[in-house]
């Protein structure tokens, strides 16, 4: 498959039309670019986040084994409060400044960032942001994954026919609002290659500072 392919595994039924954005298949509020990134600019945030002090992320008593350091804010998920961070850094100025653009939102809003490392073998389970954020995107490094969205629905049985899968290339871009942020859970399968990938989250009005 060529890298700036957009491989969507599995298509929607219609019966929730309304839920899509009937162009690309995907939910609505969720858009992704192949290509966003050059290999240069890929090569030189790489040559950082591989430097960073990445620690494996812990849920309530359950230890990822995906590695993040959190700029901005940290969310802590024992005690379901969003912390202080260290202020995002130098590095990440110009790539917040390029996704901000992207999305049409004053760089300024992107008060978080997220920087993870998934090895070989490295998933990331069924989520909803936390509901501190708004918008979400994110940029992809080094390798491939396999993002999957499925409907939230609490309470309701998960259909596996319901499930859209979309390969995520490196050097490309998502983008999840909207419909998608609020009415759609993620999730990352487990990796087959070494991946970063740098997400950065506006602050939810009710909760901006
Ligand atoms: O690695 C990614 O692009 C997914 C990140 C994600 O879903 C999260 O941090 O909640």
């Amino acid at each position: 498959m060529s890298r700036s392919t957009t491989s969507i595994a599995r298509a929607p039924r219609h019966s929730q039309a309304d839920l899509f954005d009937l162009e690309s298949g995907l939910p609505e509020g969720f858009t992704y670019q192949p290509e966003f990134l050059t290999p240069e600019e890929e090569m030189h945030l790489l040559s950082i986040v591989e430097g960073l002090p990445l620690a494996e992320a812990q849920y309530k008593e359950f230890t990822a084994r995906r590695r993040t350091v959190s700029y901005g804010s940290k969310y802590d998920y024992s005690e379901n409060v969003l912390n202080e961070a260290p202020s995002l850094p130098p590095f990440l100025m110009p790539l917040r400044a390029k996704v901000a653009q992207w999305v049409g939102v004053p760089p300024e809003k992107f008060v978080h960032g997220l920087v993870s490392e998934y090895r070989p073998g490295t998933p990331l389970g069924w989520h909803r942001d936390v509901p501190d954020f708004e918008v979400i995107v994110g940029v992809s490094l080094g390798g491939s994954c396999r993002m999957r969205l499925r409907p939230y629905r609490p309470g309701e049985r998960n259909r596996r026919e319901d499930v859209i899968a979309l390969e995520l290339q490196p050097r490309s871009v998502y983008q999840i609002r909207g419909t998608a942020r609020w009415g759609w859970q993620h999730s990352v399968a487990a990796t087959q290659e070494l991946r970063y990938s740098i997400t950065f989250r506006t602050a939810r009005a009710a909760h901006a500072k």
